[in-house]
């Protein structure tokens, strides 16, 4: 019996598979976790999707900023976007494209079990939040993707996507409501990766860590975060690697799309594996 947490497949459906075979995953006695963004980019966002859902509670899925870009579509509320590859024009052509998109509405942005060290998000965690924070942000979020709001929430939020102003850091209050607490939340576990001093969201640059200004940070080397003694999986940076550990947070998007490997994390050893 093993636990692994897979990173951003992105439509790499025969490169899961490889994986898949590498791990020797059994269903009957293994557990996967997958850290968001199984869609879009790669070849086989469908396949990808239908094998997932199809593995029940032998799989758990945290949303990525893909997955919403779908249900964007999906909802009809983002007609303008543009970066509409042949992929995610087969899920939303397929004849399953409801079912798909209704249980990948129904998935948390946070996944966590009672009996591992462990919580997963897409892409991190904002320096304010400790765990009953974050826990309770994402179950905010989740509650509107569930509800019949969803659509009227994602038009807001490609919306603001639209016209954030990249020079402007986006930070954390407690006092944010509505549209703004939601843009907020689902900007953060969903993108986040430089923050400032003050803990705001950088959206300018995403390349690897060092490639950054003097005034930003990765967001799990921020001094003053309060997430410091979870042990945190995510995914969303591909130019992170596994090779430049950091103490809790276990990085597992390694960029399989882009002709790099897709990362499985076993959570009972800690070891990786990648195809
Ligand atoms: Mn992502």
């Amino acid at each position: 019996m093993a636990t692994y947490a897979i990173g951003d497949v992105h439509g790499c459906f025969s490169t899961l598979e490889r994986l898949l075979q590498q791990i020797q995953f059994n269903p009957k006695n293994d557990r996967l976790w997958f850290a968001g963004d199984l869609v879009n980019r790669g070849p086989q966002s469908l396949e990808v999707l239908r094998f997932v859902k199809s593995l029940g509670n032998v799989a758990h899925l945290v949303l990525g900023n893909h997955e919403i870009y779908l249900l964007t579509l999906f909802a009809g509320v983002g007609e303008h976007l543009r970066d509409r590859d042949s992929g995610i024009e087969a899920v939303l052509k397929a004849p399953d494209c409801q079912a798909l998109c209704d249980w990948l509405r129904q998935q948390p942005f946070l996944y966590e079990e009672a009996d591992t060290p462990y919580l997963m998000v897409h892409a991190g965690v904002p320096i304010q939040w400790d765990l009953e924070q974050a826990r309770a942000c994402a179950e905010e979020l989740a509650t509107c993707m569930r509800s019949p709001h969803y659509a009227s929430f994602l038009d807001g939020f490609e919306h603001y996507l639209l016209h954030r102003d990249k020079k402007r850091r986006y930070v954390w209050s407690d006092q944010l409501k509505g549209q703004a607490r939601l843009n907020f939340i689902c900007d953060a576990l969903t993108r986040i990766r430089f923050c400032d001093a003050e803990g705001g969201l950088d959206f300018l640059h995403n390349g690897a860590p060092g490639s950054q200004p003097a005034y930003l940070v990765p967001w799990f080397d921020h001094p003053k975060r309060c997430s410091y003694s979870l042990h945190i999986i995510h995914g969303h940076w591909s130019t992170l690697r596994t090779d430049t550990p950091r103490p809790n947070i276990y990085s597992i998007d390694g960029g399989c799309v882009w002709g790099s490997n897709l990362i499985a994390f076993c959570l009972e050893t800690q070891a990786y594996v990648l195809a």
